[in-house]
């Protein structure tokens, strides 16, 4: 009922603006996609951004937050991103790297050498570039919030090497890039659906996934998959975006106060998000996963090697994005 009624009000309001003001945007609530459980640092962070965005425009502009993906699964809330039927949202750059190709670059196995190295990049010309990219296809990026490092867990078996993929059926989010990083390993990929992945792993139509370990845990994938091992393989950063159509009804002023609140959002999503990662690592462990490190890192990169040379093939034009980031120091 609540989101028909939001819908309608939205309806409303955008046939207003289209024919008289771009201030008529104030009669709008807007409809933010989340796919995350509410108290999920990105969670957090959206509510903190709708909370300043009503503050600071003194109710000019409210926003409410839609959670675990209660609008949609992530492929297709951002093409209702694209086309403003959701609002603002925050997503992975991996799904959005269907869109984008700019954001693919992240989507490269072991491209960023540490967390701390993804956000400096995206705070400076790596992220602006790949804003660009994201303009282009309207998209507004508001602020970079952080996702940590992804690792490999199943149901089978620790992996340690390459050698221990093989033949493992393993989920990964919609994007070609992560069907070839585990095809490199002569694994199974099934792209799906975040929130089927917990029915699919306690029916063994997957072995496992991967994921960081906030998500691994949020969504209960631990009490069917207990081997997690620290392969971090991915630093896909994540991004509290608007759509251009909802931004360009936004008089100059409501759009730098949203930008502020964006970026102010980001900067507490990346400090609850640290907090989060080691309380959920120590509550899978009380809960029986078995979380191993993994030696010899060295040896995932290299099974890599494919899957950069067919990026680089198919996408010769990101060629300087890719070699920004991975002479970065
Ligand atoms: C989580 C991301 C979320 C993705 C999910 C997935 O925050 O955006 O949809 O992984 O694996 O870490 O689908």
């Amino acid at each position: 009922m609540k989101i028909h009624r939001s819908v309608q009000r939205f309806a409303f309001a955008t046939a207003i603006c289209s024919t008289v003001v771009a201030s008529a945007a104030s009669a709008a609530e807007l409809r933010g996609w989340n796919i995350h459980v509410e108290d999920y640092p990105v969670s957090i962070g959206m509510e903190s951004f709708a909370e300043d965005l009503a503050e600071k425009t003194g109710g000019e502009i409210t926003a409410k937050v839609y959670h675990n993906a209660v609008l949609g699964d992530q492929p297709d809330a951002i093409e209702q991103l694209r086309l403003g039927v959701i609002d603002f949202g925050e997503f992975n750059l991996g799904p959005m790297g269907q869109a984008v190709p700019e954001a693919n670059v992240t989507s490269l196995p072991f491209i960023f050498s540490s967390v701390p190295e993804m956000y400096e990049l995206m705070d400076g010309a790596v992220g602006e570039a790949i804003g660009e990219g994201m303009k282009a296809k309207g998209i507004i990026p508001l602020g970079w919030y952080g996702a940590g490092a992804r690792s490999f867990y199943n149901s089978i078996q620790p992996i340690n090497t390459p050698a221990d993929v093989e033949g493992m059926k393993v989920r990964v989010m919609s994007n070609d890039l992560f069907v070839k990083m585990v095809e490199a390993m002569d694994g199974n990929a099934t792209p799906m659906a975040f929130g089927e992945v917990y029915q699919s792993i306690k029916t063994g139509v997957v072995d496992g996934a991967e994921n960081n370990p906030p998500s691994y845990e949020s969504t209960n994938h631990y009490e069917v998959a207990q081997y997690y091992s620290l392969t971090e393989h991915l630093i896909i950063p994540e991004c509290l975006c608007m759509s251009l159509k909802t931004w360009e009804k936004l008089t100059p002023e409501q759009q730098e106060i949203t930008m502020q609140a964006g970026r102010d959002s980001a900067l507490l999503q990346r400090e609850l998000w640290a907090e989060r990662e080691a309380a959920s690592l120590e509550k899978v462990e009380a809960g029986g996963t078995t979380v191993n490190t993994v030696e010899d890192k060295a040896a995932f990169q290299d099974a890599m090697t494919p899957v950069y040379e067919a990026f680089l093939a198919d996408n010769p034009d990101l060629t300087d994005l890719v070699n920004m980031i991975r002479s970065a120091e």
